[in-house]
């Protein structure tokens, strides 16, 4: 007997946990995620489904042999730094369950049905947004990404060997997939607000990530006067602000949320700071006139305050829109809310890469995500599992 969705759940509970916080720390290809990945093919064996794995650690288990016109439906297991336990999981043992719910309604799918899960979505240790995505698709290369570095400076190459992986993955673990449906908790309160415990994505907003590094003169805080300074982190607490006004004034968003100080002394006038803006707005033009807005601000004060400021592109994501027809042929006759999101996932890297996709999001009653706070009710996730092995069991099964 396959463990139940709840079962499930609390398996994945303690795995990267942090006893402060309550978050989770699931980055890639480190020990939490790689425990993670174990358990996941266990349960896929534990099912009978047949495991195929990329050179990156992308994984598709198939119920039936692999083949033109599959249904492939998953998420990620990755979090972001200190993130919730939803975001990714949610979708990955939804998939599970959705196929034991598939089995008990006697269910036998006519074309191949994979669950699948694709490795750093969250761009939280190698910067790249849904990295693995990315690389199965082929949207980046393997000579662009292996040599990508975290924080510590381990390149992506050297993070996968000492996972056991090769890297330089081939791309026939997605061939043949004709449909993505990606189930996850919604990070937002549209489906709250609407009473609905589940919905269907109808695009997702562009957004990008990019580098300003901000380079001043290091001093004495004591004695060095203030008009004698170039304060790179006076130039980085303008562009914040900057980065805030415009977001609001434009209606759109922007964040710096990842900073780093040289030398970070107390009682020295930094050498260099830098920081991450995450940028998203409702429409690529709107993405790059908010961008190049910041970026603008950002130069006229570096070069009031005498320092000197370099900006780069270092994860950029265009405008999802979801196939329409499929959104409608979804939700439609189940009445359920269709809704744009401003949050990158996996299926817009597939449906970029041709692949007809659909997202169902579940109710978020706070609306909080990328947060230890993050979460669904039990109800509304097992309603996600329901809706998903229908969805499936209506693009899987025989044609009508
Ligand atoms: O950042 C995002 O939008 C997603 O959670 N990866
Ligand atoms: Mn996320
Ligand atoms: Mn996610």
């Amino acid at each position: 007997m396959p463990d139940a969705f709840e079962t499930m759940w609390s398996d994945l509970a303690p795995v990267g946990r942090s006893a402060s916080s309550g978050g989770y720390f699931r980055q890639p290809w480190l020990s939490a995620e790689r425990e993670l990945a174990a358990w996941f093919e266990e349960q896929c064996g534990a099912r009978g489904l047949s495991v195929s794995r990329d050179a990156v650690g992308n994984v598709v288990a198939w119920w039936g042999s692999p083949g033109p016109g599959a249904v492939l439906t998953g998420s990620h297991l990755d979090s972001v730094l200190d993130g919730g336990a939803y975001d990714g999981p949610l979708g990955v043992v939804s998939a599970l369950a959705a196929v034991d719910a598939l089995r008990e309604r006697g269910f036998t799918p006519s074309r191949p049905l994979g669950v699948s899960v694709f490795v750093e979505e969250e761009g939280s240790r190698f910067g790249l947004a849904c990295l693995g995505s990315r690389l199965a698709t082929g949207a980046v290369s393997w000579d662009t990404a292996r040599s990508l570095k975290d924080r510590s400076g381990v390149s992506l190459e050297d993070g996968l060997s000492s996972a056991g992986l090769s890297g330089s993955p081939d791309l026939a673990l997605l061939e043949g997939v004709g449909t993505f449906v990606e189930l996850h908790v919604e990070q937002g309160r549209d489906l709250v607000d609407r009473s609905a415990a589940v919905g269907v994505a109808s695009g997702i907003w562009p957004h990008g990530r990019y580098r300003y590094e901000f380079t001043g003169s290091a001093d004495h805080a004591g004695t060095t006067r203030m008009e004698d300074r170039a304060d790179p982190m006076l130039t980085y607490a303008m562009t914040a602000l900057a980065a805030n006004k415009q977001a609001r004034l434009a209606g759109e968003r922007a964040t710096f949320g990842r900073l780093e100080v040289t030398p970070n002394s107390t009682n020295s006038v930094p050498s260099r700071v830098t920081a991450w803006l995450d940028a998203r707005a409702s429409s690529a033009r709107a993405l790059e006139d908010l961008v190049g807005a910041i970026e603008r601000q950002a130069s006229e004060r570096s070069s009031r305050d005498g320092t000197s400021l370099v900006v780069t592109p270092e994860s950029v994501s265009g405008s999802v829109e979801f196939s329409p027809g499929l959104a409608a042929r979804l939700a439609g006759p189940r009445g359920w809310p269709v809704i744009p999101t401003a949050a990158g996932h996996d299926a817009g890297i597939l449906s970029a890469a041709g692949i007809p996709t659909a997202m169902l999001f579940v109710r978020n009653p706070t609306g909080v995500s990328h947060s230890p706070l993050e979460t669904a009710s039990m109800d509304d996730c097992l309603a996600g599992v329901s809706a998903l092995a229908d969805v499936l069991a209506e693009l899987a099964g025989d044609p009508a």
